[in-house]
């Protein structure tokens, strides 16, 4: 063999062992992903975004695959297909999950968190590590803190400018205690059901209202059921990327890398698109006729103080000591900004 056609035989092969490693690690993979939201939700993006990122560093073994619109069962029903090892992920708010780690319930507390900003630094900080170790030991791997967001109020009975217009409303809320409580103390008939069955039920008239961020309300369609929508901002919640912890622990320590490292990137492109989609939802609402208000800061500052109770009624099951940590991470969050 001539010395040049040596040293290129040399340098593919240093070149396939560059990559090698890592495909020797990294086996086929079929990874189901089970979202509540629609596609046109930015979760589209953030999993379109976290499968091409697998895609392009496992050298296209590890498949990733959007089901939408809750084609995979509802927020809990599909984490706890994830718990007992029989599908591998899901995105789902973590308000449906509490009765599995109580401990999330710090995150429905009203108006906890106040902008985006502090969402983030409280999120991907040692605040955020702590509910994931949490969730870890109940069976479920938290990749990453996507978005949600701001949740919003609509209703189709007569706007909401005040917390005593919540009288008599029948609000769907999350399956969770906070939030049960937060809209039964404002007055209202509050009725826990699961994201799937809202649509059809405000459009039978079971229930009047509903809340969730603007980009929800769009990409769900509740504008052509709600007329009003009222700014409220009472809650910021998060999305959990969730991975089966049975599953996981069948997979490499390469395997897990890439899964990891993906859904922390998706992280940025989920929630850029969260943030510019939410502000085009909200004129695209205007446009197909919602009327809506924005509360005056005295107002909000009422209902702040109306749902101030909440904290301590909730104190035992969430833990003080999680609510106390939550709140000195904020502060420190405040302070530095
Ligand atoms: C989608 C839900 C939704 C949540 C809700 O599966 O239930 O209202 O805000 O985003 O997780």
């Amino acid at each position: 063999m001539s010395r040049s056609l040596l040293g290129s035989v040399c340098a593919v092969a240093l070149a396939a062992a560059l990559t090698a490693p890592a495909a020797a690690q990294v086996s086929e993979r079929h990874i189901r992903v089970s979202n509540g939201v629609n596609q046109e939700h930015p979760n589209g993006l953030g999993v379109a975004e976290m499968a091409s990122c697998a895609a392009e560093k496992s050298g296209g073994v590890i498949t990733i695959t959007g089901f939408w619109g809750g084609a995979l069962g509802g927020d809990l029903e599909a984490t706890q297909a994830l718990r007992s090892g029989t599908q591998e992920m899901v995105v789902t708010s973590s308000s449906p999950l509490v009765g599995i780690v109580p401990e999330l319930g710090v995150f429905d507390l009203p108006f906890l968190i106040g902008n985006e900003a502090e969402a983030d630094a409280l999120l991907d900080g040692a605040f955020g590590d702590a509910m994931s170790a949490k969730l870890e030991a109940a069976g479920l791997v938290n990749l990453a803190y996507w978005e949600n967001g701001f949740r919003n109020t609509t209703n189709s009975r007569h706007p909401i400018t005040r917390w005593e217009d919540f009288e008599g409303v029948k609000m769907r809320v999350m399956q969770n205690p906070i939030f049960l409580d937060t809209f039964s103390n404002m007055g209202a008939n509050a009725v826990p059901m699961a994201f799937g069955e809202v649509f059809s039920a405000l459009e039978t008239g079971a229930i009047d209202g509903q809340e969730n961020p603007f980009v929800t309300i769009q990409t769900s369609k509740f504008n052509e059921v709600q007329d009003y929508l009222s700014v409220t901002r009472h809650a910021y919640t998060p999305f959990l990327v969730l991975f089966s912890k049975p599953i996981w622990d069948t997979y490499s320590a390469e395997e897990q890398q890439i899964l990891s490292d993906c859904a922390v990137q998706a992280r940025t492109v989920q929630r850029q698109a969260n943030r510019d989609l939410n502000a085009q939802a909200y004129e695209e609402l205007q446009a197909t006729g919602m009327a809506i208000n924005e509360l005056t800061p005295e107002e909000v500052e009422r209902i702040r103080e109306r749902a101030q109770p909440i904290y301590a009624n909730h104190a035992a099951t969430i833990g003080q000591e999680t609510i106390d940590q939550a709140m000195a991470a904020l502060e420190a969050i405040r302070a530095a900004q």
